[in-house]
Formats: C-alpha cells, structure tokens, sequence
C-alpha cells in the first residue's frame, strides 16, 4: 500500500510512522506567524536571560557565534495540522545557552521581537532536543522563519518555537504565552493531540 501511495518522493519506508496523529505531510515550508516579520539584524540581536531573582544576561550575536554550535535533522509539526519531515539547522542547545541558571526553575517564557510569547517547562529546554537555530538548510534562516533567531523545539508542536527570540524569562510557576492565553495547550504534544486547553 505505502508502496502505491507514496510516489516518487524519494523518502524512508517509516515516514507514516514520523506523523503524529491529525496530521499530514507539506513538502512546502508554510510561514505562520500572527503578526509582521520584525525586522532585526544580527547586530542588534541580542537574547536576554533572566534568571528566578530578575537579573538578566544579555547573549548578544557574537556570543551565539562563539558558542558550541551543531547540524541537526528533525520533524516538525504545527498545529494546523502540517508536519514537515527531516529539516535540517544549525543552532545552540538552549542548555548551553541556559547553563547554570535553570537549575532552580520550573517553566520558562519565552520572549520576541514582535511581542509574541510562548511558555514551556524547563526541562523541555534543557533536558530535551531544544536549539536556537540561525540557520535552515544551509543558508542564513530568513526573517519570515524567525531570523536572525529562532526557539527550536521539534518535540512540541511549533507554535513553541518562538520566532526572533529575544528573551528566556526563567520562573517557578508557569505563565501561559500568546496562543496559550487564546486557548491552546499548556504544553502542545503533537503525539499527544494536545492541540487546545483540555485535549
Ligand atoms: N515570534 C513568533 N514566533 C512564532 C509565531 C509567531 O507568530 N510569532 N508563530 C508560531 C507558530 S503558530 C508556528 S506554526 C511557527 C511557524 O513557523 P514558520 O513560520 O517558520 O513555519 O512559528 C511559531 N513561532
Ligand atoms: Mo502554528
């Protein structure tokens, strides 16, 4: 069956298997975002963590450069229900980026340009797959995508990963973001269905 259905697209026999439920696959890589494209060069750019007591620390670019960086392959899936498999980055893990200051904190928010917010559980930054990503397939990653930088957290549905991050507040108790507030789920697991508050 898989043979017949699938075409010539070329890809592995367990793709079905990489698509959450209520999901299909886009060969396309759709732009989602619920505001305009902030412009921001990476001069500016700057990514400010703040720790449980309010004192931040400010990553400017050339901090992120002079991070360990790494190549990585992952399958993303937004809520609207479009998954894309095997995209490929270069980003920081957030736990390099994060170091010491998580250790006391529960949930993180997560901060734009733009104004758009989104929150998740520490250890889904630090204990998980988590980067910020500056580059897509190669090249520089286009600002509709979330350059100069973006939240990547392939293992919840992509609403999480923050396009133009511009800051990590670190807190004990979680604070709904944007699309949480408006009624989508606390945590958003696409293998989950956790698509709206109480799926
Ligand atoms: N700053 C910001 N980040 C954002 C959004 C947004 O509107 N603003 N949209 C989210 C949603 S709902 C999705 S599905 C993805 C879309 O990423 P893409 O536009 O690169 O496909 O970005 C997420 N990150
Ligand atoms: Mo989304």
């Amino acid at each position: 069956m898989s043979v017949i259905s699938r075409g010539f697209g070329g890809r592995g026999d367990n793709d079905d298997a990489r698509i959450p439920p209520g999901q299909h696959e886009t060969y396309d890589f759709p732009v989602l975002s619920a505001g305009p494209t902030p412009a921001v060069s990476r001069e500016e750019w700057g990514l400010d963590v703040t720790d449980l007591d309010g004192a931040v620390t400010r990553w400017g670019w050339p901090d992120l450069m002079r991070a360990p960086s790494e190549e990585f392959t992952v399958d993303i899936h937004c809520v609207t229900t479009w998954s894309k498999l095997d995209t490929s980055w270069r980003g920081v893990r957030v736990r390099d980026v994060l170091g010491d200051l998580a250790t006391e904190a529960e949930y993180a928010l997560v901060r734009c340009y733009g104004g758009y917010t989104t929150n998740l559980p520490i250890g889904d930054l630090v204990d998980r797959d988590a980067w910020i990503a500056y580059e897509y397939e190669g090249d520089d990653l286009e600002s509709a995508h979330g350059g100069p930088a973006r939240l990547l957290v392939p293992h919840l549905y992509l609403w999480k990963s923050a396009k133009w991050i511009n800051g990590i507040e670190l807190h004990l108790d979680d604070e709904p973001g944007f699309w949480e507030t408006l009624g989508y789920h606390e945590y958003g697991d696409p293998w989950l269905e956790q698509r709206y508050v109480g799926d």
